[in-house]
């Protein structure tokens, strides 16, 4: 098998983009369509400072390794979910990352700064799948550091497989306001709502595997426990067959949606989010789903901490 560039030996093959690359041709190919997507979408603008979500996984990781060679300004921010030996095995692994490049990194503990509430104990409290109670955490404490730290962009490594799924259980349950919302760039909406972004969102999980590989990042191969009672995981899987009886299909399955799907969903009008008035992050009630689910774990943890020993 030869590089479709260059002739040389390939060293992957790309079924879904019918290309096989050698490994300089690879780095190159698989930064250019990195650098595509934020060109195309408008995502990053030159001088902008970057907050990359980084969970110690082959995605992110490859996403802040792109994004600090093509010469964006970069920190790195990791949210510990308090989910024992995982956590302290992605923590160590983004604090060495961090350290051989020589890139800032921003570390949240949720046991610590938020007050014990890690993801197995809001999920045992409030008996809300780990998955459900861990997205609310993350997307409030990202909000927050990106604010507090003066940033003008939070990107996170979803990538091409994350968006499918995602794509797939929107689409199963004709969840309209979540598919006019799912987009590569989301616009802020609120001054303390800054503007979001998914480079890696056309990327494969494999493509970047094989980055990781060729880079040789270091990166937790473990899933987080509670992925595998997740529904994704069945998307993925359902996804994961018809890409191998037909290659290409998801690229295209979150393509063509981005072009001529969601445009049609994106009609439905949204208002604009007011201050929380616990938080004063963004809200579409009186209280973020953040101070909501905190206000529901002291409740539910008060009876307990009264309770004889
Ligand atoms: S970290 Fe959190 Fe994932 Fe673990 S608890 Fe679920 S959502 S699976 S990306
Ligand atoms: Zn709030």
């Amino acid at each position: 098998m030869k590089c479709t560039r260059c002739r040389a030996r390939a060293e992957v093959q790309l079924r879904s983009h019918n290309a096989a690359f050698c490994r300089p041709c690879f780095l190159f190919v698989f930064r250019r369509q990195i650098e595509r997507a934020i060109e195309s979408e408008k995502m990053l603008g030159r001088g902008e400072r970057i907050l990359v979500a980084v969970s110690g996984g082959k995605d992110s990781l490859a996403l802040w390794d792109v994004l600090a060679d093509l010469g964006h300004d970069t920190t790195g921010l990791y949210v510990g979910l308090g989910i024992g030996a995982y956590s302290e095995l992605s923590h160590a692994k983004v604090v060495a990352f961090a350290t051989r490049r020589g890139l800032p990194l921003r570390v949240i503990t949720l046991d610590e700064e938020a007050g014990g509430l890690g993801v197995p104990v809001v999920a045992g409290l409030t008996r809300r799948p780990p998955c459900s109670a861990c997205g609310t955490m993350k997307r409030h404490w990202f909000d927050a550091a990106a604010v507090e730290g003066g940033f003008d962009v939070l990107a996170t490594g979803h990538n091409l497989d994350d968006e499918a799924a995602r794509l797939l259980g929107n689409v199963l349950r004709w969840q309209t306001d979540h598919l006019a919302r799912q987009r590569p760039v989301l616009e802020t909406t609120h001054p303390r709502f800054v503007r979001k972004v998914k480079p890696l969102y056309l990327t494969s999980e494999y493509e970047t595997a094989v980055y990781a590989f060729m880079r040789g990042l270091d990166y937790i191969v473990d899933e987080c426990p509670n992925a595998a009672g997740a529904t994704q995981l069945v998307h993925k899987d359902l996804l994961n067959r018809l890409e191998a009886a037909s290659p290409g299909s998801k690229l295209a399955f979150v393509k063509d949606f981005q072009r001529t799907g969601r445009p049609a969903f994106a009609a439905a009008p949204r208002e604009n989010p007011r201050d929380c008035e616990g938080c004063g992050m963004p809200a579409y009630g009186t209280l973020c789903a953040y101070c909501r689910l905190v206000g529901e774990v002291r409740r539910k943890a008060a009876p307990l901490a009264g309770a004889p020993a």
